[in-house]
C-alpha cells in the first residue's frame, strides 16, 4: 500500500484508521474523506481530507486519480440496529459504496478492504466456535449486505483480479469516536457509564455472549491482511477474526472488579436481543491465524484497564 483513500473516515473505526495508517504510511499518502466535512475537526489537519459521499461513483473516481491512490477502504455502513429502522436506505447505502469501491477500484488496479462482520451470520449458523466456511443466513439487513459484500467482492478478484480482502469484525472497543447503530455498542457505552455516572442500564439480555475486539488489534489486523502475501491466501472475503468475547455479565464484573460501586440493571431492546442471539457466542478465527498471522494482544482484562484509564483522564 502506497496511497490510501479511506472513505467514511469520520466513523468509529476510519477516525482512528486515519492517524494510525498515517503514522505508517506517511501524511500526505492517506487520503481521509466523508460525507460530513465536520468530522475534519477530529481527524486533524496532518494530511489531505475531501468531503466525498460515497454514492457519488464520479467524484468518488476523480479523487481516485487526483491522488494516484492504489488501496481503497471503504469504511461506510449503516449499522446492525439502525439498518432496520430503514432497510431500504442500509441497503442503498452499504451496496451503493461498497459497488462504487469495486468498481472504481477494478478500473484504476486498485486493492479493496470491505469490513464485513459477525452480522453475516444467522440463527442457523453454529454459535461455538463458528466456523470460518459455513452457513450464512443472517435475519438483518446489516447481514444481507455484508454476504453480498463478500460474495461481490470474491467475484470481483475472481472475474477482475481485484485484490479485495476482508475480515469479519466483531463488535469494535474504542474511546476516541462512539459507535453508533448497533448491537455491540453497550460493550463501548459501558465504559463510558462507569466512570461517568457509575450506572448503566444494558439492552442486551445478561447471558448473551458476542465476539468483541479492542481497535489497537482491529487496526493492525487491517495493515497484516492487506500487506499479506496473496500466495498464502487460500481465504479473501472474508476472515473471521476475534480476540475475545463476553456476555454483559462478564464485561460488568471486570468492570466492577475495579470500580467496587458500579452497578448495572437491564432494560432489554428486543430488536438488539434478536439480533445479538442470532449473532455467534464466538468464532473460530484459525484461519486468519494460520493465511495471515493474526494474532491478538488485547483480552477482556487489559482492554478494561485501558479503557478505564483513557475515559477517566477525558472526563477529568
Ligand atoms: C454492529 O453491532 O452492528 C456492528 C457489528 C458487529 O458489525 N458493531
Amino acid at each position: 500500500m502506497k496511497n490510501i483513500l479511506i472513505v467514511g473516515a469520520g466513523g468509529q473505526i476510519g477516525s482512528e484508521l486515519v492517524p494510525y495508517f498515517r503514522s505508517i504510511y506517511g501524511n500526505n499518502n492517506v487520503v481521509a474523506t466523508d460525507i460530513n466535512d465536520k468530522c475534519k475537526g477530529t481527524l486533524g489537519d496532518d494530511g489531505p481530507f475531501e468531503v466525498l459521499d460515497a454514492l457519488n461513483g464520479e467524484e468518488f473516481a476523480q479523487l481516485v486519480k487526483k491522488y494516484k491512490i492504489d488501496t481503497i477502504f471503504n469504511m461506510v455502513a449503516l449499522l446492525s440496529a439502525t439498518g432496520e429502522k430503514n432497510p431500504q436506505l442500509a441497503w442503498k447505502i452499504n451496496m451503493g459504496a461498497l459497488m462504487n469501491s469495486l468498481e472504481i477500484g477494478r478500473e484504476n488496479g486498485c486493492a479493496v478492504f470491505t469490513p464485513s462482520s459477525i452480522g453475516a451470520f444467522g440463527t442457523s449458523t453454529p454459535h461455538d466456535g463458528t466456523p470460518q466456511d459455513t452457513v450464512m443466513r443472517p435475519s438483518t439487513i446489516y447481514g444481507v449486505c455484508k454476504v453480498t459484500g463478500e460474495l461481490l467482492s470474491d467475484y470481483y478478484h475472481s472475474r477482475f483480479g481485484v485484490d479485495t480482502r476482508s475480515v469479519r469484525f466483531p463488535g469494535i472497543i474504542s474511546n476516541v469516536t462512539l459507535p453508533g447503530g448497533g448491537t455491540t455498542d453497550y460493550a463501548v457505552e459501558i465504559y463510558y457509564a462507569a466512570i461517568k455516572d457509575k450506572s448503566f442500564t444494558c439492552p442486551i439480555p445478561k447471558d448473551v455472549s458476542m465476539d468483541m475486539m479492542y481497535m489497537p488489534d482491529a487496526l493492525s489486523a487491517m495493515v497484516q491482511l492487506m500487506e499479506a502475501n496473496p500466495d498464502k491466501l487460500v481465504h479473501r472475503n472474508s476472515f473471521n477474526i476475534t480476540a475475545m468475547h463476553f456476555t454483559p455479565e462478564e464485561i460488568f464484573a471486570a468492570i466492577k472488579k475495579r470500580i467496587p460501586e458500579f452497578t448495572m440493571s437491564y432494560n432489554v431492546d428486543p430488536v438488539k436481543e434478536a439480533i445479538s442471539r442470532s449473532w455467534p457466542n464466538w468464532m473460530d478465527d484459525s484461519c486468519a491465524r494460520e493465511e495471515w498471522g493474526w494474532n491478538p494482544k488485547w483480552n477482556l482484562e487489559n482492554m478494561t484497564d485501558d479503557m478505564l484509564k483513557v475515559i477517566a483522564e477525558k472526563y477529568a
